[in-house]
């Protein structure tokens, strides 16, 4: 691709939200190109091959629902998809609808230019490509940056060195090695015990002790998945309008309105039901601190009686000041147990800070360890990180990283003022990753492309937020974060305090899938309110 090319729609990125634009674009008529920098379709479920690898949304759920032949003839074989097999489900959604066509791999998309005279998007590429396009689609991930540590001597060290999120794609073999594992997130804890069934010693470096649920994963059993094949239609229209986007069980009853008996016996159906099933024990678990810390101290003392050495039980237990589930609950296989092995050493980076990364491994305040391999499970620049990278100019030459100084504003969480046609999938400021990613991309792809098209038949061209819509909803989305416990402890890359230097917003939106939803097809309905419609067809 040499010359210019001119198209209706720019998607940027082939992963779960890319690869549905592409689907959808393509069915409704208009003409597009999807640039993507890996080499393969699946985003980041490409990117992070990392040992244990695994959603915490059940798998029969955290799939497309457009299609309904797809969902029949694909059988999910977990309860929780691994890593590989969602990659394989991703490539074969590609070749099973032909969306390969439309993607150019290895390809990073470098600028992005609103033109005010044509009303154009322009779209530059690594290779000095250009694209023209009425409309942007942002399928760029929202976590799809890795967060690269920030410890003094990393260039030092001589052994190997890999992060979670850039895992080689045929794998590493840990063997006979003295390995370290830098950060205790769902990555750390689901490559934790699999590394060290594997390494000869496993040093893991834990800086906040978070709180990771059994995901009590197992096959799927042929009459649970002909259940679902029979029932999808259902489930799909039900996870729609859940607060989550998914068909977990939420208890409807408050915490404070049962007996602390009930509230005892319910976490412990939650921790065998597993994974993420604990925040849906109360419907006030996120918003009542008292059922929250009954809840937070249940799990401490599953800990305690996991963990053989109490002093390493200690460490792992989450403080106090941590409500459960406001920084983002850990799904994980034998975790705790994995401490209990000879060859694993916790050390609690908080009480032993580490100083620097050596020659030969982690110098840390009290002594130095010497490993082979370090990993680091430091996560992510969550939510604005790819877009900021990127920092589109918009309209008048303004740059997203401008309007966005003091934290992510947007309208919907799709939209932003100065920055018309450009829609951002699942970004800050609606449910995204509060909800099942893949719902909530659907409902993204939809709206955007239903969005096209109404200005299409309206013989219209840009469609763009208020500045007034997009400061009520920012106030919108604050309030309500407000009124939960994830404001008590903001230490979290919920708030973007993982990474330096970015401003402490919450960031995503906790209203709830289904109502968020309502929300937004009223607006469509109601003739895209809060936006300014404007400008004649330019022929593509
Ligand atoms: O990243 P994280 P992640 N020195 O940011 C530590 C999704 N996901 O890749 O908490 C020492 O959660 C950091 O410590 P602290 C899911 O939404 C889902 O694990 O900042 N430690 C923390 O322990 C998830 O939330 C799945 O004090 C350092 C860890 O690194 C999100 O992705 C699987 C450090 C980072 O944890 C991100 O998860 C995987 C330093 N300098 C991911 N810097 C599933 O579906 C950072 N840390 C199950």
């Amino acid at each position: 691709m040499n010359d210019t090319i001119n198209v209706d729609a720019v998607v940027i990125g082939a992963g779960i939200a890319g690869l549905y634009a592409i689907y959808r674009l393509r069915d409704m008529g208009f003409s597009l190109q999807a640039f993507e920098a890996g080499d393969e379709v699946g985003g980041t479920w490409y990117f992070n091959q990392y040992p244990g690898a695994r959603c915490d949304i059940e798998s029969l759920d955290y799939s497309y629902s457009f299609s309904p032949e797809l969902e029949q003839e694909w059988t999910w074989s977990e309860r929780y998809a691994s890593q590989p097999e969602i990659l394989k489900y991703l490539k074969h959604v590609a070749d099973r609808f032909s969306l390969r066509d439309h993607i150019q791999f290895d390809t990073r998309v470098v600028s992005t230019v609103f033109n005010d005279e044509t009303q154009m998007w322009t779209v530059t590429t690594d290779a000095g490509q250009t694209a023209t396009a009425k409309f942007l689609i942002m399928a760029t991930g929202v976590l799809s940056v890795p967060q690269e540590p920030t410890i003094n001597g990393l260039n030092t060290f001589t052994g190997d060195m890999y992060h979670s999120a850039k895992w080689p794609k045929g794998g590493v073999d840990f063997s006979g090695k003295k390995v370290a594992v830098i950060g205790t997130g769902s990555s750390g804890t689901q490559m934790i015990p699999l590394i060290a069934e594997e390494a000869e010693s496993l040093y893991v470096l834990q800086r906040t002790p978070n709180y990771c649920m059994p995901a009590q994963n197992s096959p799927l059993s042929d009459e649970i998945i002909q259940d679902w094949k029979t029932h999808y239609r259902e489930r799909r229209a039900y996870a729609r309008q859940a607060g989550f986007g998914h068909n977990q069980a939420s208890n409807p009853l408050s915490g404070a309105e049962v007996s602390r008996e009930e509230r005892e016996s319910e976490f412990e159906n939650r921790w065998e039901l597993g994974g993420l099933y604990m925040m849906r024990a109360f419907k006030d678990i996120l918003v009542n601190l008292d059922v929250n810390n009954e809840a937070a101290e249940f799990v401490r003392n599953k800990i305690r009686a996991i963990v053989k050495n109490p002093e390493v039980a200690e460490d792992l237990v989450p403080s106090n000041e941590l409500p459960i589930g406001t920084k983002r609950l850990c799904s994980g296989t034998e975790y705790y147990e994995t401490f209990n092995r000879e060859n694993v050493s916790l050390i609690n980076v908080q009480k032993n800070p580490i100083d620097r990364i050596t020659e030969n491994g982690v110098a840390l305040a009290d002594g130095q360890i010497d490993v082979d391999a370090i990993v680091f499970a430091t996560g992510f620049d969550a939510m604005t990180g790819a877009l900021l990278k990127l920092n589109p100019i918009g309209r008048g030459g303004k740059e997203l990283k401008d309007h966005w100084a003091a934290g992510p504003r947007t309208y919907l969480g799709i939209t932003v003022h100065n920055f018309p046609n450009m829609f951002i999938m699942a970004g800050p400021g609606s449910p995204s990753v509060f909800s099942n990613m893949v719902t909530s991309i659907e409902q993204h792809v939809e709206w955007a492309t239903d969005a096209m098209d109404y200005l299409r038949q309206k013989d219209l061209s840009v469609i763009e937020a208020t500045a007034e819509s997009e400061q009520a909803w920012v106030d919108h989305a604050n309030e309500l974060a407000n009124s939960t416990l994830y404001g008590v402890s903001r230490a979290t890359w919920f708030y973007g305090a993982n990474t330096p230097g970015k401003p402490q917003v919450f960031m995503p939106y906790v209203g709830g899938v289904g109502n968020y939803y309502n929300r937004i097809l009223g607006i469509a309905a109601n003739d895209y309110e809060g936006y300014t419609l404007s400008g004649q067809t330019v022929s593509a």
